[in-house]
């Protein structure tokens, strides 16, 4: 059974002349063992909710993947596809994409990552756990790591956390075959992973890869364990190959006509490529059978529970029905009171509302809580063995916070939310690609979002970081200007069911402007007309964020010089590129443009055009007050007049 896996893998990256043969080759036994024993899908319903998650995430191994759900039957994995191995709209891409292929649980390729996303399943599995009991949710998270996976720095956040959560049903198979692209893994590293693991709190055991007797006694072991596990699997990269195997060689390329012919006879596979004998056939198709049963078994016992609906409605992420009414009477609310609060505090206020409404939503932040306002009354802290809470304490992690976060909206059944500072979602970037990637309603809440934050100086102040977030595609970049776009913006981003979404929230405080309630979500078109010019308009201020207000102030100041200016809040540029031409035109209107935003300028020449200025930063911050920062690098009322008299004739 293993050798077909092995038979597949090196036959497919053979006919698509690119490709890595060694990983499959060298972990077939291990998840022949794995799957044949253990696995509980069913291929007929891959999205089941109570299947074992299976990671790949040593994604480059993508062939090991496709080659088992072959033989087991998945519906789009035919042998055509097989040999369509990395071809343009096959299912069989060069590594697992999410939402493209079944059963591929999350997109994996960036090392390291999926051990992490695993993590945040495992812990979502334990969460479920703990609000529907053994009957309905009871699964394993299992995942292949290689070495690649282990020497990136996310893998440390990954164990720490994953070990202090006793997160037990996650069982990780480390192929350990002492090999990566440059060659023997001792050219870079000589941690002893066992120690590390066992260090934060992980049962580990290392096996002979090859041996899946040895495999199946340690996968029985662990699932024993209330800890989770590390199986080092000792293997042979590209096992098989008769001048390959072992050696960095087998890693990323076909092993080439001779190689494979000797593969073969060394395996004792006789049968042409792409053809595999019934009687193997017939032995992986076992698997599915199993897993079949198991998932009408678990239909029965979720029809019998008496919580079917909630189950479902949870598992598919459902706000409730009266959800939006309760906010949008908080927000006739703020309308009303018009608070003075930093956008960082009406996103708590907003929380404060949301968390009630729903229990979906998880917070959490990576150890900046009281900085990020993540934490609402009553949510509680999830904790070793209590998975009870709804609040994360992801610790200093950003980088395993966002992929964690993935694998808590992929297994279902939450949207999470995180908060660090805007700078460091340098360190959570990763993630946040990935759930663009993948299309996951995930939630970042970003504070301290510019000069604005003050003393803390340059290497807390975010200069560049919109800028690379608005050009990741399949993101939503929220800078919202007051407590109503605030709420506004947190609305859009939970109803967003395929697209994460960024909160760039303030430090310091922000009056409210929307003074007058709206039932309509203004912050949905992208931008709109926050101060319509008096008769015509001679200018049109564009600002985000803690900017709108001084673009107000400016636009005050103009009025005295017989300037009218109209002033455009744009707290979501994606969303307002969706709008219709004809809407865009309006809002930014045909006189010159003034852009002002705490931040760098990439991107805001779209918007103001040739003739246009734009206010803000044009290196890095420094330490100082933050009302100083803005006078220093002319973010003001001021400096906003200087560049609309730069190119009208002011009085
Ligand atoms: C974050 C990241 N960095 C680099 C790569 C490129 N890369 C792909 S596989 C690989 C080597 C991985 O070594 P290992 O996990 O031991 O895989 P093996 O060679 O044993 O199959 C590298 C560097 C990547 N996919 N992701
Ligand atoms: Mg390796």
């Amino acid at each position: 059974m293993a050798n077909a896996l092995r038979a597949l893998a090196m036959d497919a990256v053979e006919r698509a002349k690119s490709g890595h043969p060694g990983m499959p080759m060298g972990m077939a036994d291990a998840a022949t063992a794995l799957f044949t024993r253990f696995m509980k899908v069913d291929p007929s319903r891959p999205n089941w909710a109570d299947r074992d998650r299976f990671i790949l995430s040593a994604g480059h191994g993508s062939m090991l993947l496709y080659a088992i759900h072959h033989l087991i039957g998945y519906a789009d994995m035919g042998i055509d596809e097989i040999k369509r191995f990395r071809q343009l709209g096959a299912v069989t891409a060069g590594h697992p994409e999410y939402g493209h292929t079944f059963g591929v649980e999350t997109t994996t390729g960036p090392l390291g990552q999926g051990l992490t996303t695993a993590v945040g399943m495992a812990l979502a599995e334990r969460m479920m756990n703990a609000r529907f009991g053994d009957d309905l949710v009871d699964h394993h998270t299992y995942v292949i790591a290689g070495d690649g996976c282990l020497m990136e720095g996310i893998s440390h956040e990954a164990i720490d956390l994953a070990g202090h959560l006793k997160l037990g049903k996650l069982i990780v198979l480390w192929d350990d075959n002492g090999i990566s692209i440059d060659g023997r893994t001792t050219l870079s590293t000589s941690t002893d992973q066992l120690a590390r693991f066992r260090a934060s709190g992980w049962d580990v055991v290392s096996v002979d890869g090859h041996a899946c007797d040895a495999v199946v006694d340690a996968i029985d072991e662990a699932r024993r364990s209330d800890r989770p596990s590390l199986i080092a699997c000792r293997t042979t990269i590209g096992f098989g190959a008769p001048t390959k195997a072992g050696t960095e060689g087998a890693h990323g390329a076909p092993l080439g006509a001779a190689e494979i012919e000797g593969a073969r006879a060394r395996l004792g596979w006789s049968h042409p490529p792409f053809e595999i004998p019934e009687s193997v056939r017939t032995a992986w198709r076992a698997v599915a059978t199993r897993g079949r049963a198991a998932r009408e078994d678990w239909e029965k016992r979720l029809a019998a529970s008496g919580r079917r609906a909630e189950f479902d409605a949870r598992i598919e992420g459902e706000l409730p029905a009266d959800f939006d009414e309760k906010l949008s009477a908080y927000k006739r609310e703020l309308s009303q009171a018009r608070p003075n609060v930093a956008s960082r505090k009406a996103s708590e206020m907003a929380l404060g509302i949301i968390n009630a409404a729903t229990d979906l939503t998880l917070g959490g932040s990576a150890d900046l809580t009281h900085s990020n306002l993540t934490l609402t009354k009553g949510l509680g802290s999830v904790a070793p063995g209590d998975y009870a809470g709804r609040y994360v304490h992801y610790g200093i992690r950003e980088h395993a916070m966002s992929a964690v976060m993935n694998g808590l909206a992929l297994h279902g059944g939450f949207i999470p939310y995180g908060g660090t500072f805007l700078v460091f979602s340098d360190y959570a970037r990763g993630g946040i690609r990935l759930s663009a990637l993948m299309g996951q309603r995930v939630v970042y809440v970003f504070t301290h979002d510019s000069i604005g934050l003050g003393e803390d100086g340059p290497t807390h102040q975010p200069v560049e970081h919109l800028a690379m977030l608005r050009a990741t595609p399949n993101l939503h970049v929220f800078r919202p200007a007051d407590a109503v776009e605030t709420l506004e913006a947190w609305q859009l981003a939970l109803h967003a069911e395929g697209t994460p979404s960024v909160l760039a929230l303030s430090r310091q405080n922000l009056p409210t402007f929307r003074t007058e309630h709206r039932e309509e979500n203004l912050t949905g078109y992208g931008a709109y007309v926050a101060r319509k010019p008096k008769r015509r308009r001679d200018v049109t201020l564009l600002a985000t964020g803690s900017e709108v207000e001084i673009a107000f102030k400016a636009a005050d100041m103009l009025a005295l010089r017989d300037v009218d200016a109209a002033v455009v809040s744009m707290p979501c540029w994606e969303l307002f590129e969706t709008q219709s031409a004809d809407y865009r035109r309006q809002v930014l209107g045909t006189a010159p443009r003034v852009a002002v935003e705490a931040a760098a300028r990439l991107g805001w020449d779209r918007w103001i055009g040739e003739r246009g200025r734009f206010v803000g930063m044009n290196g890095f911050g420094a330490s100082a007050p933050a009302s100083d920062l803005y006078e220093h690098f002319g973010i003001t009322p001021r400096g906003v007049v200087e560049a609309v008299c730069d190119i009208l004739t002011c009085a």
